[in-house]
């Protein structure tokens, strides 16, 4: 708003003016002293190499999606089972990664980092850091590491009760593995962080003690395509807390470490396990795993009374 100058000088002159308090001969009185505490705010975010990471395993996924479902159409029907699996693994990759990599999926943890003042006994906020937490991953792997786990489960031939535990285990890993990320104390953090380890613990011990044991009664084949894709997946798994511990967890690594370190065991966990899983599965004999009764043929009908037919 412009003001005219001399408007101004005559709108003063006319203020009635407060009159000043008469000094005294009394000393001042000390002022509490008041620091000024302006806390602190950073931001930990992604930054172009994680930008460009994301939208790499967008497209890694849903070539290799495309891959799996036009291989999934060749096979027999037997077989088609680990290819549907399979392909919904990298089906849901692909959502999530397009989420994270369009900017969705995607929220802030808060850590508030206060400091006692001795002075005034108050406990003042210093320091506020913002980092991002890509929560569409644990969509992600609540949906997919059940698959995977189904993928191995049936290469073993592991009974039902046995699948439940793991799948069960799998999917209280990932959510507690959530509410760590969310958490707002280093106790509650690491707190939810040990119960997720217990639960991967159970989800080892089901494949490596029980999916083993089911395994030897098959083919020498079977057997060692198990134990070679069992220890990959093993290796591959164990390293997603650690790097959660370092990135989300001790903040040792930032967010664009995170994606690239999180992309690469993905795309070794998904891809590269399905290519590896299929292409071997498929060589296999007739005699090799496959997935017959429901799975391969639908409901049994032989037997059954048919409402509204003559004969
Ligand atoms: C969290 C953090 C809490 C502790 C544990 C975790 C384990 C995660 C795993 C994830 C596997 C993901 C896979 C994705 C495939 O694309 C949740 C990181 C134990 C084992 C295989």
């Amino acid at each position: 708003m412009y003001l005219d100058q001399d408007f101004v000088v005559e709108l003063l002159s006319k203020t009635t003016h407060v009159p000043l308090p008469e000094p005294t001969s009394a000393k001042p009185t000390p002022l509490p002293t008041v620091v000024p505490t302006v806390p602190r705010v950073t931001f930990e975010t992604l930054h172009d190499t994680g930008k460009r990471t994301l939208w790499v395993v967008v497209v890694v996924m849903a070539l290799s999606s495309l891959a799996f479902y036009v291989q999934a159409a060749r096979v027999p029907v037997q077989k088609r089972l680990f290819h549907v699996l399979t392909s919904f693994i990298t089906t849901f990759a692909f959502l999530s990664y397009f989420a994270m990599a369009t900017g969705d999926g995607i929220g802030f943890h808060q850590t508030i980092i206060r400091e006692h003042l001795k002075e005034t006994g108050q406990h003042v906020v210093k320091h506020v850091i913002n980092r991002q937490v890509f929560w569409a991953r644990y969509v992600d792997w609540t949906l997919t590491t059940p698959l995977l786990l189904l993928d191995l489960s049936l290469l073993a031939g592991l009974n039902g009760a046995s699948i439940l535990v793991a799948v069960v285990a799998d999917v209280i890993m990932v959510l507690t593995g959530l509410f760590a990320a969310f958490s707002n104390t280093d106790g509650q953090k690491w707190g939810w962080y040990a119960i997720a380890c217990i639960a991967y613990l159970v989800i080892v011990y089901q494949l490596a003690q029980n999916g083993r044991r089911t395994v030897a009664t098959k083919d020498n084949k079977t057997r060692a395509f198990y134990s070679s894709i069992g220890a990959f997946t093993l290796l591959l798994w164990t390293l997603y807390p650690i790097i959660w511990g370092v990135a989300d967890g001790a903040r040792i690594v930032g967010v664009d470490g995170e994606i690239v370190a999180y992309a690469v065991l993905d795309i070794l966990a998904k891809p590269v396990f399905g290519f590896w899983l299929l292409t071997t599965h498929d060589k296999m004999s007739q005699t090799t795993p496959t997935v017959d009764g429901f799975w391969a043929s639908g409901a049994p009908t032989e037997g059954t009374l048919r409402v509204g037919d003559d004969d």
